[in-house]
């Protein structure tokens, strides 16, 4: 077992056993098919990084019938509009080149329209880069890995920002990113990327953040040792509230940027609540199991009082939390999704039926299991007359 980046022996920290893909919805005439794993993690010592052992293949899970759309998301979309503005004002001109990694359906980059910027996206799913393209933007359908970036001659050393949300995670090659972002990126441009933080996933034991598309869980040490074995500096940090607790990373060549304080402030914090450690690897696998075992106790005790329960929102995150716990039909008789493409499906693995939001509405359960719990602002809102009938519960606070 060896560490993706600097291919060191890593430690292998906790099991969460047999796994399918996290967004693989399946057909009933598919489930003899379906694919597993064994999803276990380990801890690079010498990188402070939180990595999956085994997972599987990118075009695995990042295909042509990709599940997942940004803009199902009202907060992401919000968010997305005031992340592109500030780009704008703290790091573009008139004329600057914009790529973005894994532009999915294109809801970040439409904030570019109107401008004189020239935008690209690059996304490797064609049925989600088909919905940008539709929308006016340039979009590259493949991979960003070095092999295809540098058939971009014309962009060589012009881009001035490259940035990517909830996807640098996704790519086990980061060698192989750098050396693309490398080639593309001016002498004094950035790249900036937001991913689900490591320290907000051991505050809240919201171990669900852990699926296959999740390779890395990153935080401000491994991020910071991770590009400095490549010549660029981590010059900046933003914590976000996005899907549960997110942190920005601003990198830039060595010595091109002033460091901000940030970093160091955000270091430290790291340092003193064990992020940067194996320590914190092991209370984080003691709190899951506990967790674990607090909420199997929970959802018997529904059922012994002959209650109902049904899911809402069929995440990929609800992926690792029915597998983990071994939660089937027996206790969740359905997930209801806004999304069309996963109703009429089963959730991988556990097969639970995934049902539209109307079909919600005309089967109120009296609890409802919150998958998506990282949007239940957006989500309490929308179900305000539901909001006190019915019992809300998740494995995270909500
Ligand atoms: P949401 C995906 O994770 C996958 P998921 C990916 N790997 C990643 O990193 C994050 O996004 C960013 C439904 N929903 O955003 C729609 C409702 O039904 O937590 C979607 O199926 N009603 C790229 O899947 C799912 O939730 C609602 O009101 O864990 C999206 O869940 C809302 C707001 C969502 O991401």
């Amino acid at each position: 077992m060896h560490c993706k980046i600097t291919n060191n022996k890593i430690k292998p920290f906790m099991t969460f056993g047999r796994m399918p893909i996290a967004n693989g919805f399946i057909n009933k005439k598919d489930f003899k098919k379906e694919y597993f794993y064994e999803m276990s993690v380990g801890f690079s010592k010498k990188i402070s990084l939180v990595q999956l052992i085994n997972h599987p293949k990118p075009k695995q899970m990042f295909n042509n019938n990709y599940p997942f759309f940004t803009g199902s998301s009202k907060g992401m979309i919000l968010h997305f509009k005031k992340y592109a503005s500030w780009i704008k004002k703290r790091y573009m001109s008139e004329y600057s080149k914009l790529i973005e990694i894994g532009s999915n359906d294109g809801t970040f980059l439409t904030n570019f329209k109107n401008t004189k910027n020239e935008v690209l996206g690059i996304e490797p799913s064609l049925n989600v880069a088909k919905i940008s393209k539709k929308k006016g933007i340039k979009t590259l359908n493949k991979f960003f890995n070095y092999k295809n970036v540098k058939r971009l001659k014309r962009l060589k050393s012009k881009v001035d920002v490259i940035c990517g949300a909830n996807v640098i995670c996704h790519i086990p090659d980061l060698k192989s990113l750098i050396k693309g972002i490398d080639f593309l990126l001016s002498k004094k441009g950035v790249f900036i990327f937001e991913e689900p933080y490591l320290g907000s996933m051991y505050k809240k034991t919201s171990y669900d953040q852990i699926y296959d598309e999740h390779i890395y869980i990153f935080s401000v040490s491994s991020v910071k040792k991770i590009f400095s074995i490549y010549g660029f500096d981590l010059i900046d940090v933003l914590p976000q509230n996005t899907h549960g607790g997110s942190m920005r990373y601003i990198v830039s060549r060595k010595n091109q940027n002033k460091v901000s304080k940030r970093v160091s402030h955000q270091l430290k914090k790291e340092k003193l609540n064990n992020i940067d450690t194996i320590k914190g690897c092991l209370s984080f696998k003691k709190k899951c199991e506990l967790s674990k075992k607090n909420l199997l106790k929970k959802l018997n005790l529904f059922k012994s009082q002959g209650k109902t329960i049904a899911g809402y929102a069929a995440t990929s995150k609800s992926t690792t939390v029915l597998n983990y716990c071994k939660i089937g039909t027996e206790f969740i008789d359905f997930i209801s999704d806004t999304t069309k493409d996963k109703i009429g499906k089963y959730s991988p693995g556990t097969h639970i039926p995934i049902k539209s939001m109307n079909f919600f509405y005309n089967n109120i359960p009296d609890v409802a299991y919150l998958f998506a719990w990282n949007h239940r602002e957006e989500i309490f809102k929308k179900e305000k007359r539901l909001k006190n009938s019915i019992q809300w519960i998740s494995h995270v606070k909500i």
